[in-house]
């Protein structure tokens, strides 16, 4: 895809110095004293609703000011402008109740655009030696994907992620339109509503065939370092990473001060650019920003040169005095290297905390329990709509030792997209739950797709797999990688699921390099199935299956460098179906060998794990007979014993 001139040289002077962004457009514009008249213009004169407030109705109304403040910034010093378009998406403009939206939107984003893009280009011209650039601002909105505003039912939204993501996308096509050099998603404080911009962004991309870099930053509110919807910094930037952006940050939040750890943080962590623009300090009694400039100058110059920043800038209350401040307290200092990615090969979920696996890393419990086929008891409470009751065995899974939760609504009569989005909603406002990543689980894409957009942390799609081709695996892969999301694939192909440990190998292998090669997924990001089957049925072609999982875990581990193996392991006990005591002892004993072999998660009753040590040696002996298919008699003489031991 075409990445245009001007946003090539944004990219390649980021190398060279630490650029600066603008300051407020907000307490700029109320230095004008604007009145309603001067915000309704000629056109909006009868309109029935007051527009004072809608600052980005300005560019239409009053384009002189929002010119004359783009020019004070850039004259003091500025590389980087930002469009008047905050609040130029159709859900915020919803609220002034203004004719032809979708058209009045595009008309606001194309006109800002073009405004900042003329006072910019007038002052490239000015001084070459220090071109500037535009970024067309994508705010949050008023509303947010992953809280509920009812306090009675924590399950509802007052927005889908579908209207958010079109109205991103209308956003996004005029600012582009309109000629802005970079995309800018800025004041985060629900990672939901940013993974909407994110997915609706990279669409629009693809839609125009031009590809500009986007700049992530974030909004910490809150005293205790977590954003409004709960996530921390670290689980924040996990989440997003797959936006691959040219820089993420923190801006607005309270101040540089208190913004300072983020930063640092983000700076330890992003293998990518670190861009910082706080507000004024901590709002006065009056809600004013009254930190003076040389103070902010001073704070975020310190950032620079303690090797933190590449992009700073200000936010609320920043005047372009305080940008100049800003300015000269960076010029000459060497902006931050970003950390090398080189031989790194961590996996990173998250909930509303990050979950980090490594290779030495200890197993990953997926919890199963909230699986409408693989639990009775959730599945009633979901076919009843006991909720409540339902999220307190996705509490118990969690309480139990899961690192991970797996959430499956495949039942005929359920319908399953409405039960996973309401209960992932649900669980998304519980942070004891919240706090681990999801697994959404579902033989239906549409249920997978339903799930993807109600989780503002990085979780795990279960499953996709060959049987539909290579285009249909491939369309979906990709878009599971928009969503942000890691994937487990099935070792399942065109001529059905793979039964032998050189099949299941051949269609990882196969899946592996169209997954790394077409798909640009990261090989950390893939978890192969190589398919656990219930052992002990008394079929004989059944005998190896244990057996199989595990040589093929080792050979798949060998041959996808990166990668990691997952089962669902109690379908291996089918078989023992009512005899407990039994099938944990068989759970233990196969993950044993099978971590060993390299199965590095697994899909288990979180809590209900025996240590391999504790198995009773009569009973594991004849377990691992099963295991290994040591020898023919293996299953009946522990089914004889399982008699026993009820
Ligand atoms: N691979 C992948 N995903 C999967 C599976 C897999 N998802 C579903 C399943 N298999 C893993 N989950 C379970 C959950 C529960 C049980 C088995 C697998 C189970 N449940 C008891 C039973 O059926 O006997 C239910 C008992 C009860 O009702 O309490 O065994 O392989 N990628």
């Amino acid at each position: 895809m075409r990445v245009p001139d001007r946003s090539s040289t944004f990219v390649s002077l980021l190398n060279e110095r630490i650029l600066v962004l603008d300051g407020a457009m907000g307490s700029m514009v109320q230095t004008f004293g604007l009145v309603e008249e001067d915000f309704r213009g000629e056109r909006f004169r009868d309109h029935h609703k007051d527009v004072r407030g809608d600052n980005e109705l300005l560019s239409l109304t009053r384009p002189d000011v929002i010119k004359k403040i783009h020019s004070d910034f850039l004259a003091a010093g500025a590389d980087i402008l930002e469009t008047n378009t905050f609040g130029s998406n159709a859900i915020s403009q919803r609220d002034y109740e203004l004719d032809d939206l979708p058209e009045l939107v595009h008309e606001l984003n194309l006109t800002s655009a073009r405004l900042a893009r003329e006072v910019a280009d007038e002052w490239t011209a000015k001084t070459p030696d220090k071109p500037r650039f535009v970024a067309g601002a994508i705010g949050p909105t008023g509303k947010t994907l992953s809280l509920s505003p009812k306090v009675e039912d924590a399950s509802f939204r007052d927005l889908t992620w579908d209207d958010l993501e079109i109205a991103y996308a209308d956003q996004t096509r005029a600012l582009i339109e309109g000629g802005v050099d970079i995309i800018l998603i800025e004041t985060i404080f629900d990672t939901l509503n940013a993974k909407a911009a994110i997915f609706a962004v990279q669409r629009v991309f693809d839609e125009v065939g031009k590809k500009l870099p986007i700049m992530i930053s974030v909004a910490i509110t809150d005293a205790s370092g977590r954003t409004l919807s709960g996530q921390t910094v670290d689980a924040f930037w996990r989440s997003v990473e797959h936006a691959n952006p040219i820089s993420v940050g923190v801006n607005c939040s309270l101040g540089a001060t208190e913004m300072r750890p983020h930063i640092e943080e983000l700076a330890r962590i992003a293998h990518t650019r670190v861009s910082s623009y706080p507000n004024a300090g901590l709002p006065n009694a009056f809600g004013e920003y009254d930190e003076a400039p040389e103070v902010t100058g001073k704070l975020v110059g310190e950032f620079a040169t303690s090797g933190l920043v590449n992009i700073v800038g200000g936010c609320c209350g920043t005047t372009p005095d305080h940008i100049q401040a800003i300015a000269n307290a960076v010029a000459n200092v060497t902006p931050r290297e970003a950390p090398s990615s080189e031989g790194v090969e961590t996996t990173f979920y998250s909930g509303l905390e990050p979950l980090a696996i490594r290779a030495d890393s200890n197993f990953q419990m997926i919890g199963e329990r909230t699986n409408v086929t693989g639990s009775a008891k959730f599945r009633k409470l979901i076919k009843v709509g006991d909720m409540d009751t339902a999220v307190e065995v996705a509490l118990h899974q969690v309480r139990g030792g899961a690192n991970l939760l797996d959430v499956n609504m495949d039942e005929g009569l359920l319908d399953s997209e409405a039960c996973m989005t309401r209960f992932l909603n649900l669980i998304a406002t519980e942070p004891d739950i919240a706090r681990i990543p999801v697994v959404i689980d579902s033989s239906k894409w549409s249920v997978l797709e339903a799930g993807m957009k109600c989780v503002q942390g990085k979780g795990v799609v279960n499953s996709i797999s060959l049987k539909e081709g290579e285009e249909v695996f491939l369309d979906h892969a990709r878009t599971i990688r928009r969503y942000g999301f890691g994937v487990v694939v099935m070792a399942f192909d065109e001529t059905g699921q793979a039964d032998s440990v050189p099949r299941k190998v051949e269609i990882c292998r196969r899946a592996y390099e169209l997954l790394t090669e077409q798909a640009d997924f990261p090989p950390e990001d893939i978890i192969f199935d190589p398919n656990i089957l219930a052992v002990a049925t008394g079929i004989e072609e059944h005998n190896r299956y244990a057996l199989d999982f595990i040589e093929a875990a080792r050979t798949i581990k060998e041959t996808c460098p990166g990668v990691h193996i997952s089962g669902g392991v109690s379908n291996l006990s089918f078989s023992f179906r009512g005899n407990n005591r039994v099938r944990e002892a068989i759970h233990s004993a196969f993950l044993y060998h099978a971590i060993q072999a390299g199965m590095d998660m697994g899909i288990v009753n979180a809590g209900q794990l025996e240590v391999y040590e504790d198995i009773p040696k009569d009973l594991l002996e004849k377990v691992e007979d099963v295991i290994f298919d040591r020898n023919p008699e293996a299953t009946e003489r522990l089914v004889e014993f399982a008699e026993t031991v009820k």
